[in-house]
């Protein structure tokens, strides 16, 4: 035990104890029981493993080279002459990376050979911009760094340069500076298969004369060769498997429209000053919202006819025979996935073409009023194909919406803004923690049946609570050596507690937190919560830590999200995540889950 001295005023000081991390008591009793003479050995172990852990399969080969590991890891701790754990390496084990709280944390164990329209793709909007939607700059490294976190969708807008013999990409009608079309191109050819071999598909925004298209087409070919995706010898009644089209890049995008004049750099500067005048987004992001109220209150306030015209940024003027016309071949040949152009109502662009699948294109908001009246037909079209839903307009601080509603709708890409940091943000990235972080997640059946009388999944429905979730909270550990010792309050230690929560349909979300543990680094809450859960496969483990302050605003000490499908039974070390995502180097929590 040491001492930790805050500076109070000039002449007094306030001494904290500083406690290392222990075992709390019942993984002390558990050791007891797994262990004799205060050592655990391999049969101890392995039967750790299947009796606590749930680790049903595990063999004593397995357990034996567990052991192996553990006592390597440990090493600097203990110097271990027998196959043999004490206490402080069987806790420091408990804590470590090798017992993730995920089934796997970077192995593809999904079925990765149905069609594309079968999984939910890690997506982003905007892709190359580094801040807000108006006055940021565009550049490739936002790129770079979201295909390294595995997002396997990235937008790009292409407008012609101020000559208006070159591209450039950048967020039209804006103030954004842009970067080159070419450089984009290198960047993505060079890190697409870093962290995931399968497919990375271009949705493309064309704002290009025929001659500008011509010149894409030669970038886009010369760029990408072999890895380049064409669709000619494809059935295009269903789309190819992630399997299929490993270390491929895909184009899709909109038959090309006609060619837009940039606006005036004035409208561009009303634009930016909009922008000015929102906030930083605070820390945390919105709570995250329930799904059913908030389409409820959106229903409330719309009181247009359901099929009226539903066009957006993404549709402009552009009119197939035009295009057959205008757009440069080579362009159009490029396109292995056609997004459609929407004509009509929702019932007409949600219509079903046996024989053509095609990709649609929705603002959160159009959605949002479609889900209303047309839920049914939105998880019918998305079994065979693919819905994108990109953020509003509005947000033009990069913000974002709540992904769960097109999740549970079936939507393949639900892009966020990977800039706009908060709750949204991390449902996403926990989400794709799944299937080894390769970008790609499988659909639950739930969302691929039909019944008899085509009868298919329906969020907003009571059904049975099917599993139950117990999580168990025992204590945290790490935040001493992550941060500074001023970090979250200048004249005391931290005081945490955690939040835990589940993200999911409507009837399986909440909230529920621990009691504040004050002035502690290491912090020992050992409470339980119960989750009810009618649809787990949807489920996503919400995991906060908050340092709460008196008179201001908690503290951001951590978080992370966990899809509940993928989660092991047992006590797991729980690595947490920095607001933007970033795991932290020391900062986890030791936590217990149980089906019942
Ligand atoms: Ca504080
Ligand atoms: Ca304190
Ligand atoms: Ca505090």
């Amino acid at each position: 035990m040491s001492k930790q001295a805050y500076k109070v005023c000039c002449c007094f000081r306030r001494r904290f104890k500083f406690r290392e991390a222990e075992a709390p008591d019942e993984i002390k009793a558990l050791f007891g029981s797994y262990s004799e003479n205060g050592l655990m050995t391999v049969d101890h172990l392995h039967k750790f493993l299947k009796e606590v852990q749930g680790e049903e399969t595990v063999t004593m080969e397995e357990a034996e080279s567990a052991m192996e590991s553990i006592i390597k890891d440990l090493k600097h701790l203990h110097v271990f002459h027998r196959k043999v754990l004490n206490l402080e390496a069987f806790f420091r084990y408990l804590f470590s990376d090798a017992n993730y709280p995920l089934i796997s944390s970077n192995k593809v164990h999904q079925d990765m050979t149905a069609p594309l329209s079968h999984y939910f793709v890690y997506t982003s909007h905007n892709s190359y911009l580094t801040g807000n939607q108006i006055s940021s700059d565009c550049s490739d490294v936002p790129i770079i760094k979201a295909l390294e976190k595995g997002v396997r969708v990235i937008e790009l807008d292409m407008w012609p340069n101020s000559t208006k013999d070159n591209v450039d990409i950048y967020h039209g009608r804006t103030l954004t500076t842009p970067v080159d079309l070419i450089k984009c191109l290198s960047s993505i050819r060079k890190h697409a298969f870093v962290a995931s071999e399968y497919p990375v598909i271009l949705t493309l925004e064309d704002h290009l004369t025929p001659d500008l298209q011509a010149k894409v087409a030669e970038m886009v070919t010369h760029t990408f060769g072999d890895v380049l995706f064409s669709s000619e010898s494809e059935c295009s009644s269903e789309f190819p498997s992630p399997e299929s089209l490993k270390r491929k890049i895909i184009i899709s995008t909109k038959p090309p429209k006609e060619y837009l004049e940039t606006k005036s750099i004035k409208e561009r500067d009303d634009h930016s000053r909009k922008a000015k005048n929102l906030s930083e987004e605070a820390a945390w992001g919105n709570e995250v919202s329930d799904i059913a109220d908030h389409l409820k209150i959106h229903n409330e306030l719309q009181n247009e006819p359901d099929d009226g015209e539903f066009l957006d940024e993404e549709d402009a003027r552009e009119d197939i025979q035009e295009l057959q016309q205008n757009a440069a071949p080579k362009y159009k040949n490029l396109i292995a996935i056609h997004a459609r152009k929407r004509k009509g109502g929702i019932k007409d662009w949600l219509k079903i073409d046996p024989n053509n699948v095609t990709r649609i294109s929705l603002s959160e908001e159009k959605f949002e009023k479609a889900v209303l009246s047309h839920g049914g037909d939105i998880v019918r079209f998305t079994q065979r194909n693919l819905l994108r839903i990109f953020p509003k307009a509005m947000r033009l601080d990069s913000s974002n919406y709540n992904p769960l509603i097109g999740w549970t709708h079936g939507a393949q890409m639900v892009a966020l803004n990977m800039q706009g940091y908060g709750r949204y943000l991390w449902l996403m990235q926990g989400l794709f923690r799944a299937n080894g972080g390769c970008g790609y997640v499988k659909k639950p059946d739930i969302l691929l049946q039909i019944g008899p009388h085509s009868e298919v999944f329906d969020p907003k429905r009571a059904l049975p609570v099917k599993k139950t979730l117990k999580v168990k909270v025992y204590m945290g550990d790490g935040w001493n050596l992550d941060f500074h010792h001023t970090h979250f309050d200048m004249y005391s230690p931290p005081d945490f507690y955690v939040k835990v929560g589940i993200a999911g349909v409507s009837d399986d979300s909440a909230v529920k937190k621990t009691k504040i543990v004050e002035d502690n680094w290491v912090p020992t809450w050992e409470e339980e919560f119960e989750f009810q859960l009618r649809v787990p496969e949807l489920a996503l483990l919400r995991i906060e830590v908050h340092e709460y302050d008196m008179s201001e605003k908690d503290d951001f000490g951590g978080q992370t999200c966990l899809p509940v499908s993928e989660l092991r039974e047992g006590i797991r070390g729980v690595p947490l995540y920095n607001q933007k995502g970033e795991k932290y180097k020391s900062v986890k929590l030791l936590m217990r889950f149980d089906f019942l």
